[in-house]
């Protein structure tokens, strides 16, 4: 007999409710759950590619060890604990607790608990090392409010936008902005007359919406961005009234910006300058709009200033929004917030919390540096890491695979979890089987808290949906779950956690909570019994909007009406004003327009090509990266434009060999009509180890062999340049 069961998919942020058929205790399909609001039924092929992840034969059933001869042996829950544990109190005992770090991934989607009880690991040890894949990923959009300070009424309502505008962002299979069945949501949007602006050099599924794409040379988004502001203030469509009350530094962005002209700009990003004074208009006549960014132009180089440039033409459009608009993104499994028609001034985006000890590279509001990670494992003295708990694809989503290798390698205790034995894990002293998908309950928490950090996740209406887990792990298997470690560990070395709750970690609540909340601030976890998950999101989900047991009751996930929020008033006392003129941004947008483009760029007769990141719907970074036969195509093809691939001599399904000045890759070439001319686009996550054989066309390549740390690097967070590499590509001689 089938039954089905609701539950939701965790391969991406998009987090689509499913429905599960299970027959004989086994997953045997997965399609959408047509009953949950917002989704319209909606999975891609990794959702249903969930069955065969669970039943995937690869599996890891029990945890490994290292052994003195390289190859694993089983080991149990137990005695890995007490080895474990043996090992970080030797490590902390000798060098102290900085010695150990730990970087949390993309896997903190399916384990949920996993990082508040890793934070609080941390700090019970005293170890400020806790990194993630923030600052190799968006960091600008975390640093740029701290620099331009932030919207207390949030964003307008997508349902009543005149314009959206995205630079290098591709919600149609990222699920970045628009993340609930993003096919449909910008159709509906742009047929009833939303304008979609795209800025990618490749005519991506969302480009082929847009009223204007802008098919730029990668890496010129803050010229872009400043071109538009330039457009803007010339054609005066500066919302006057709007920056009077709300901004300062009009004058000096202008200036700034003064000899981004049309002319200057086309030339230089390789657009139209038609275009871009097309897309000015669009932006200068709508009434209301919305701006973001994805991962291509933060990886360009420059993320903070593109992201900080874009936020400076929302405020000067005053695309805010007002008093009496539906707050976007209430909260629902968050205390409260209360949205306000004014801002919030700058914050410190770096200057405070940790200095690495590498190139000045040091803690921001985007995290701790991941940047700094190899070299502070690899730099002897006092502060090295020693140990590193890691959850995530280091080997392969990492820059510069060679120098993750040795930095791996040098470590005296590497503890990676993981559900097969990857690329990652095979590098690992244990490896740490857990549990998947299915086997661990599920909440929206975790999008509303990605929300805060970056507009493009979350829910805009007050969405909230709890499934509880649908299987334990087979009876033969001794898997644990993310956050056990840490609080075994802690527990066996007597070490008193506290909760882990989101209003101690975030001090969100303190503020916005009502005044008669008696919310108790520090809580002391139970070190004596250890809690289920579903106890752990009570604690997580403590002072929320809509309790855990209110979600608890619609299994197929709901709107809460009694979450929504009307944006109120300005306080009267409110002094507070965005910062247009941010003196190291407009240093360093300075900076862009006296630098010769060429050098800048780095492309020249050996490296003519521009290499740039994209996503593909079969993959999530990476994920499965051993067996994505699961998943149908398990490689990662080198997308060219068929004019450059005709002028090499090259066509599809040919293997190349593609270089940037830091290493090499075995690709093989698809044509791609949308693409610019002069750049190659190809998806990371893919892989071998270094040393292996590899197909590209079987096993896929690691693009992170084409990049470096110290390539271009954000001076604050470390992110190195991970698109627009120079690159040559040369036919492939077996
Ligand atoms: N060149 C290049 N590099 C990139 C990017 C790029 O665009 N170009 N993108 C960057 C971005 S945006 C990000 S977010 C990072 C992401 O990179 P990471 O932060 O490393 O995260 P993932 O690769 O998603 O981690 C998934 C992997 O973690 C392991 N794993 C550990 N625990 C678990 C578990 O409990 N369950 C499962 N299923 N797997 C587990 C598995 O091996 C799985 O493949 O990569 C970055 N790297
Ligand atoms: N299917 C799938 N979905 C995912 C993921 C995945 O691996 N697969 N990863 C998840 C993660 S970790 C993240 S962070 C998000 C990322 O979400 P997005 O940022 O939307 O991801 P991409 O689809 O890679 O879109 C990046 C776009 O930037 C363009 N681009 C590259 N270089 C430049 C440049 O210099 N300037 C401009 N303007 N554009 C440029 C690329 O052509 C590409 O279309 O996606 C998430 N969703
Ligand atoms: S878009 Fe695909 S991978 Fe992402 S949550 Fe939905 S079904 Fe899963
Ligand atoms: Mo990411």
């Amino acid at each position: 007999m089938t039954h089905v069961e609701k539950s939701t998919c965790r391969s991406c942020a998009a987090y689509c409710p499913v429905d599960v058929a299970i027959e004989k205790g086994k997953v045997v399909k997965v399609e959408g759950n047509h009953d949950a609001p917002l989704y319209n039924g909606f999975i891609c092929p990794k959702g249903r590619a969930l069955t065969a992840m669970h039943n995937n034969p690869a599996r890891l059933k029990t945890h490994l060890k290292r052994q003195p001869d390289g190859s694993f042996a089983p080991i149990s829950s137990a005695q890995l604990v007490a080895e474990v544990s043996e090992k970080i109190a030797a490590i902390i005992a000798d060098r102290g607790p900085r010695a150990v770090a730990a970087y949390l991934g993309s896997p903190g989607l399916d384990h949920q608990a996993l990082g508040p009880m890793m934070t609080r690991f941390m700090s019970a040890i005293g170890s400020p090392n806790l990194f993630n894949n923030g600052t190799i990923d968006q960091p600008g959009l975390m640093i740029a409010p701290a620099l331009h300070g932030t919207w207390a009424g949030g964003r307008m309502h997508p349902d009543t936008l005149d314009v959206f505008m995205l630079f290098g962002g591709n919600p149609v299979i990222s699920k970045q902005y628009f993340a609930q069945h993003p096919g449909n949501q910008l159709k509906k949007l742009t047929n009833s007359g939303m304008k979609l602006i795209v800025i990618d050099p490749r005519r991506t599924e969302t480009a082929r919406r847009a009223a204007v794409h802008l098919q730029c040379i990668p890496g010129e988004d803050p010229t872009i961005i400043a071109g538009l502001i330039h457009l803007i203030i010339e054609m005066g469509a500066v919302d006057q009234s709007f920056v009077a009350r709300n901004a300062q530094g009009l004058e000096q962005l202008a200036a700034a910006v003064r000899d981004f002209t049309p002319a200057y700009v086309a030339e230089r990003a390789g657009i139209d300058a038609g275009s871009l004074r097309e897309a000015a208009q669009i932006i200068a006549t709508a009434r209301r709009g919305d701006f973001g960014s994805g991962t291509g132009p933060s990886m360009a180089t420059r993320g903070t200033l593109m992201a900080y440039l874009m936020f400076c033409l929302q405020t000067l459009r005053g695309f805010w929004a007002e008093e009496g608009d539906t707050a976007v993104m209430p909260r629902v499994l968050f205390p409260l917030q209360q949205f306000k028609a004014q801002p919030n001034p700058p914050y410190p985006g770096w200057g405070f919390g940790v200095k690495m000890r590498v190139r000045d590279l040091q803690q921001t509001a985007a995290g701790m540096p991941t940047g700094a990670l190899p070299e502070e494992i690899l730099m002897p003295g006092e502060g090295q890491i020693k140990a590193l708990f890691l959850h995530g694809g280091a080997m392969v989503t990492w820059p510069q695979e060679a120098l993750v290798k040795e930095a791996l390698q040098a470590l005296d205790l590497l503890i990676v979890h993981d559900v097969e034995l990857s690329t990652t894990a095979s590098m690992a002293h244990y490896i740490i089987a857990t549990k998947v998908s299915f086997e661990i309950p599920v909440m929206t928490q975790i999008n509303e808290l990605l929300s805060l950090f970056h507009p493009g996740y979350g829910w805009v209406e007050p969405y909230g949906a709890y499934q509880p887990a649908l299987f334990d792990p087979p009876a033969d298997f001794d898997v644990l779950e993310a956050w056990q470690i840490y609080y075994r560990v802690a527990q066996r070395l007597g070490l008193q956690l506290e909760y882990p709750s989101f209003i101690d970690l975030l001090g969100i609540a303190a503020k916005d909570a009502p005044a008669e909340s008696d919310i108790p601030l520090k809580h002391r976890m139970d070190m004596e019994r250890e809690p289920s998950t579903d106890e752990l999101y009570e604690m997580m989900c403590e002072g929320s909007v809509v309790p855990l047991s209110t979600v608890k009751q619609y299994p197929s996930g709901h709107l809460f009406d009694e979450a929504r929020q009307v944006v109120g008033p300005r306080d009267p006392d409110c002094t507070a004003r965005l910062e247009l003129a941010n003196p190291v941004m407009l240093e360093e947008l300075a900076d862009i327009r006296a630098e010769a483009v060429a050098e800048r760029r780095k492309t020249d007769a050996d490296y003519p090509f521009l290499f740039i990141s994209r996503r593909i719907q079969n993959s999530t970074n990476a994920v499965s990266s051993t067996d994505r036969s699961v998943l149908h195509k398990p490689y990662n093809p080198a997308y060219m434009n068929p004019e450059d691939l005709a002028r090499l001599g090259l066509a599809s399904g040919d293997r190349v060999e593609i270089s940037s000045r830091h290493g090499s890759i075995i690709g093989f070439v698809e044509a791609e009509n949308d693409l610019r001319r002069g750049v190659l686009s190809m998806t990371h996550g893919f892989g071998k180890k270094p040393g292996d054989d590899y197909d590209p066309k079987r096993d896929g390549a690691n693009v992170n062999r084409l990049t470096s740390w110290t390539d271009d690097y954000d001076r604050y967070n470390g992110m190195p340049r991970m698109s627009a590499i120079p690159i040559s590509v040369k036919p492939f001689a077996e």
